[in-house]
């Protein structure tokens, strides 16, 4: 990808298959090297020491590039809260996403960078240290997998040819629990031909990306829900490679981009539908929506 932001991209792409390095090195041996839970007592969402470690290294090296820049990442922010997206250029970086798979040595995690510049996302490098797949976009210029364009797909294929990924994340009231159970029904009674749940929801993001997936929701619940790390980078990729982004209602973090009409998804939205066409987006948003109604 040619772009201004040739510099940017090349820094963030190192330190992103350095990161890749990390977890394969500690593939099958991180339950036992340090795993901590965040949140309240009882807790079920871990962070390891190689999500720290990542962390600690992205920092290190893009303050060192770019020492005007600011970085958000998931760690410092899950312990601080998440701050307002401000006019200068933010790196906003989840340094294991799929923290959960990495901890069982399922192979179904990555790490995430994204850059946003005037409050918008502009570059993703996201780096699948299983698949050995890097993807990259600059805003504008396409999006890449290992050097090659990628492409949703495209034509709104008919639900019982459509693979729909889900994410219940670790929410597990009893409201949490019948809203993924009733958008789980809604999408089987649709006589859909895969429901999946992934577990990363940035790699949900770039399968829909490069048309491995047709559709992805998440976000359903009002305790547990995803954060802009879960979506920067993905966002611009998929983007680039011509997905239509929405969201299920109005909810985000304070301080995010806004703009655009209140039903626009933006990175700092608490919920996300996203999809290879228009239809398929417009069509799994109203079952979504349906499906919560019914739910509560
Ligand atoms: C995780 C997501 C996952 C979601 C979890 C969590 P982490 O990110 O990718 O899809 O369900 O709530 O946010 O914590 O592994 O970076």
């Amino acid at each position: 990808a040619k772009s201004g932001a040739a510099r940017e991209l090349a820094v963030a792409v190192d330190v992103a298959l350095q990161c890749g390095e990390n977890m394969r090195r500690c593939h099958g041996v991180t339950a036992a090297s340090g795993i901590a839970w965040k949140g309240e007592a009882g807790s079920i969402d871990p962070v390891t020491a190689t999500d720290e470690e990542n962390e600690r290294l992205v920092q290190r090296v893009l303050h060192a590039a770019f020492p005007s820049h600011e970085m958000i990442g998931e760690e410092t922010a899950t312990a601080n809260g998440i701050p307002p997206l401000g006019d200068k250029p933010t790196w906003i970086v989840d340094p294991i996403d799929g923290t959960a798979n990495f901890v069982h040595g399922c192979t179904l995690s990555c790490v995430s960078i994204g850059l946003c510049e005037g409050r918008r996302p502009v570059l993703g490098v996201v780096y699948d240290p299983y698949l050995d797949e890097l993807f990259v976009a600059v805003r504008g210029h396409g999006a890449f997998c290992n050097g090659k364009r990628i492409s949703v797909h495209a034509p709104a294929p008919d639900w019982d040819r459509s693979l729909i990924l889900i994410e219940p994340g670790y929410e597990r009231s009893t409201t949490g629990i019948a809203k993924t159970l009733a958008l789980t029904g809604a999408l089987l009674r649709k006589n859909v031909q895969a429901v999946r749940i992934n577990g990363s929801a940035v790699l949900s993001i770039l399968w829909v990306a490069c048309g491995r997936a047709n559709g992805y929701v998440a976000g359903l619940h009002v305790k547990d829900c995803a954060k802009p790390w879960d979506w920067c980078a993905g966002y611009v990729i998929a983007k680039e490679a011509g997905a239509t982004f929405a969201r299920i209602d109005e909810r985000s973090y304070p301080g995010g981009p806004g703009g655009g009409s209140d039903s626009e998804f933006d990175i700092y939205s608490q919920s996300i539908v996203l999809a290879g066409s228009e239809q398929t987006c417009d069509e799994l948003r109203e079952l979504t929506r349906e499906a919560i109604k019914a739910a509560l």
